[in-house]
């Protein structure tokens, strides 16, 4: 009889089942994000291959006057001293910095390994910088953070670098919480904590607002996501267009973006900064032949198949202001980005002008 009786109720479920689910569609599960950072990437490599400079202030970049700290250990960073700050004054906040050029191929290397890392427990990985990925670990049983916490461990384990995370239902939440924990910690917002959590926290920490934007808040009375929250969505679209009904979702902890493992980086730019000025038109001239060669060489390996828009060249002055031209282009050459650099040449004041920039 049993076996009579199971195609019965098979068949009963398969006609009941789909206007259960037509009439009660299943919540979408809470989303489970993790955001790992590795803590000081470049100085935290250099410091590994460096054991000798242990506990002492570091910096990666140029130490000289137009050099620029790309970052520093957190031993710097008690004196003051930050990334995208100009060498001599990160010298002069910590004047026994120790200065070391970057290596970009062990900084990638270190990259590829904790990418490897990443994989192994979820294919939904989003890189956003070489020390930095999204992870949606949804599908797992396991809670993210014992995730995170292993993550964290093996990182450590096999590139002998700490990393950071946060943990959260979503990108920009998870975002944030792998700041509030560093160096090498973590943190998380559960969902039921996510309003506490905002309203307290400073506009700046909101995605798209930075240093102009936080001032220009704090001079409406504006310095927490709390004080946002009081602006009405019309008020806000009034103020700030689009980006308003943005800013109406982000300071109440919402965001709807998926962890997308295929992002494509829009822009593609080559740049340094030389240690001597570039005094004439011609030094100029053949900076930028090299610059522009790697960059086309990069974009043909990278991105043939992608459909070009835009040129730009950015010029640096010793002052360290800087001017940019731009044109409309399909095809760029390095005669697109010898002509940009000329019409960024015009109206500067006299020959000992110096620049940078391709
Ligand atoms: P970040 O993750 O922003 O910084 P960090 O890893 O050095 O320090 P933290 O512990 O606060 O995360 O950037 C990663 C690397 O990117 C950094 O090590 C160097 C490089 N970088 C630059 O070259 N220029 C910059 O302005 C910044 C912010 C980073
Ligand atoms: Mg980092
Ligand atoms: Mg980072």
């Amino acid at each position: 009889m049993a076996s009579k009786g199971s195609p019965v109720l098979a068949l009963k479920k398969t006609v009941r089942t789909p206007s259960a689910v037509m009439h009660h569609p299943p919540a979408a599960p809470i989303r489970k994000i993790i955001h790992i950072d590795m803590d000081c990437f470049y100085a935290a490599v250099e410091m590994r291959e460096h054991p000798e400079l242990a506990g002492r202030p570091l910096a990666v970049g140029g130490g000289g006057r137009r050099g620029v700290v790309t970052t520093c250990n957190y031993e710097a960073r008690a004196f003051g001293v930050r990334s995208a700050m100009p060498g001599f004054l990160a010298r002069e906040r910590c004047p026994h910095l120790i200065f070391l050029p970057p290596r970009f191929d062990l900084y990638r290397e270190a990259s590829r390994e904790i990418r490897g890392i990443f994989h192994d427990y979820t294919s939904l990985v989003e890189p956003l910088s070489l020390d930095e990925a999204y992870l949606d670990v949804t599908a797992s049983e396991r809670f993210a953070w014992d995730i995170a916490k292993e993550i964290r461990a093996r990182i450590l384990r096999d590139t002998r670098l700490t990393a950071s995370a946060g943990i959260a239902p979503n990108k920009m939440l998870a975002k944030i919480a792998s700041d509030w924990r560093k160096p090498n910690g973590q943190f998380a917002i559960l969902p039921e904590q996510i309003a506490g959590f905002m309203s307290g926290l400073p506009v700046r920490k909101l995605w798209g607002i930075g240093p102009k934007s936080a001032e220009r808040f704090a001079s409406q009375g504006v310095h927490t996501c709390a004080d946002l929250q009081k602006l009405t969505l019309a008020e806000l679209i009034h103020s700030f267009g689009k980006w308003g009904e943005e800013l109406h979702r982000l300071c109440r902890g919402e965001d709807d973006r998926e962890v997308s493992p295929h992002r494509i980086s829009k822009s593609l730019s080559n740049e340094t900064t030389f240690a001597d000025h570039l005094v004439s038109m011609e030094e100029c001239l053949a900076a930028i032949g090299e610059l522009s060669g790697e960059l086309l060489g990069e974009l043909r390996l990278k991105a043939s198949e992608r459909r070009i828009r835009k040129a730009f060249v950015k010029v640096k002055f010793a002052d360290f202001t800087r001017t940019t031209r731009e044109c409309l282009c399909a095809d760029p050459s390095g005669e697109i980005f010898r002509t940009l650099l000329a019409e960024a040449a015009q109206g500067i004041p006299s020959p000992s002008a110096s620049w940078v920039r391709g």
